[in-house]
């Protein structure tokens, strides 16, 4: 079925004919993901199920996809890949899966494209992700989904529906062991253009890269001249690695709802502190997402956490004898997202 076909269809027709077609989609088409952990930190109900914004704008706009109209309503999410590189990339169920979890983003931020640092070659970190945004290609049934990459780290994106105006790995003041790469989108047809600003930090030196992961968007802000911007990645901002929780300040800043090194009042995080989003038994919240004041004028109220174990037919999927059939054999990681409305950006 091409793509035009399919956007053109019903819901309930599409449903049927995918599930007749004996397509590659798992549980995760018939069922929405699970809800997210409570109230996110802007005060809005986190409803990651199918009433969503996006949900219920995709409806509205689905014929309008198809040109250079955008949604009302974008979904961005940010995951750490747990090294994907050719031992992953040659496992087709496990791969049918990260590219089930990337298709249900506009854009995606990744880390660990390659290697957990900066030691594959360009030449490696360029074939995983030509094979990752082939596979995903291939089960959305068209040419969606590009990628811009840097270091171990990439952004997957959907053409349609944004526009890559700039990138480039971050060049400001800060030292991370892993220097930030930094993209410039605008959503096609739509108000809404930003920056999003992907980190993995070196976790035994957390306690100094996120802090300055504030003054970095703060920078990228100014060098692009683009006040919308949201940094998302695995922070390691948890455990043994960073204190999470700031003190509690008399302009009420402080609690689950901030991360230590984003002063409330400059910052949002979506993310709070008492989210999960490991595999690891123990609640960790490692990955983030920061947004500047801005950017946070455009988020459509949503948030959460894919727990994929619950979204997808895991069982078939392949990995060492202790991470096959299981959640593992993904990552250690679950991925995170977030919502923005398009339609009203006036920065
Ligand atoms: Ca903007
Ligand atoms: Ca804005």
């Amino acid at each position: 079925m091409s793509l035009s076909t399919s956007r053109l269809l019903p819901a309930c027709v599409l449903a049927l004919a995918l599930a007749l077609a004996g397509c590659g989609r798992t549980k995760a088409a018939q069922e929405p993901p699970p809800p997210g952990p409570g109230k996110d930190a802007l005060g809005g109900a986190v409803d990651p199920g199918p009433g969503s914004a996006r949900a219920a704008a995709g409806a509205a706009t689905d014929g309008e996809a198809l040109g250079t109209l955008a949604p009302e309503v974008i979904k961005i999410g940010s995951y750490n890949m747990a090294i994907l590189a050719s031992t992953k990339t040659a496992r087709p169920r496990t791969m049918e899966v990260l590219a089930l979890i990337a298709a249900d983003f506009d854009v995606m931020a990744m880390q660990e494209v390659g290697s957990n640092g900066s030691t594959a070659s360009d030449e490696s970190c360029v074939a995983a992700m030509e094979a990752y945004t082939a596979r995903i290609n291939q089960i959305e049934g068209g040419d969606l989904y590009a990628y811009v990459r840097g270091d171990q780290y990439a952004f997957v994106y959907r053409k349609d529906r944004l526009e890559l105006k700039a990138s480039g790995l971050y060049q400001g003041t800060r030292l991370f062991t892993y220097t930030p790469l930094v993209a410039w989108f605008q959503v096609r047809g739509r108000p809404l253009d930003f920056l999003l600003l992907t980190i993995h930090t070196r976790p035994s030196l957390a306690g100094t890269e996120v802090p300055s992961l504030a003054a970095a968007m703060d920078e990228v802000a100014g060098s692009y001249g683009e006040a919308d911007v949201l940094c998302l990645g695995d922070f390691n901002a948890d455990g043994s690695y960073y204190a999470e929780n700031p003190a509690a300040s008399a302009d009420g800043g402080g609690g689950p709802s901030f991360l230590a090194g984003f002063p409330p009042g400059r910052y949002v995080s979506l993310v709070p502190n008492d989210a999960d989003t490991t595999v690891a038994a123990e609640s960790l919240a490692y990955d983030r997402m920061e947004l500047t004041m801005a950017m946070s004028e455009d988020y459509a109220g949503s948030w959460g956490v894919v727990r994929p174990g619950e979204v997808y037919d895991l069982s078939e999927c392949e990995g060492s004898e202790k991470s096959a059939g299981s959640e593992r054999a993904l990552s250690d990681h679950y991925p995170i997202w977030a919502e923005f409305n398009t339609t009203r950006d006036r920065d």
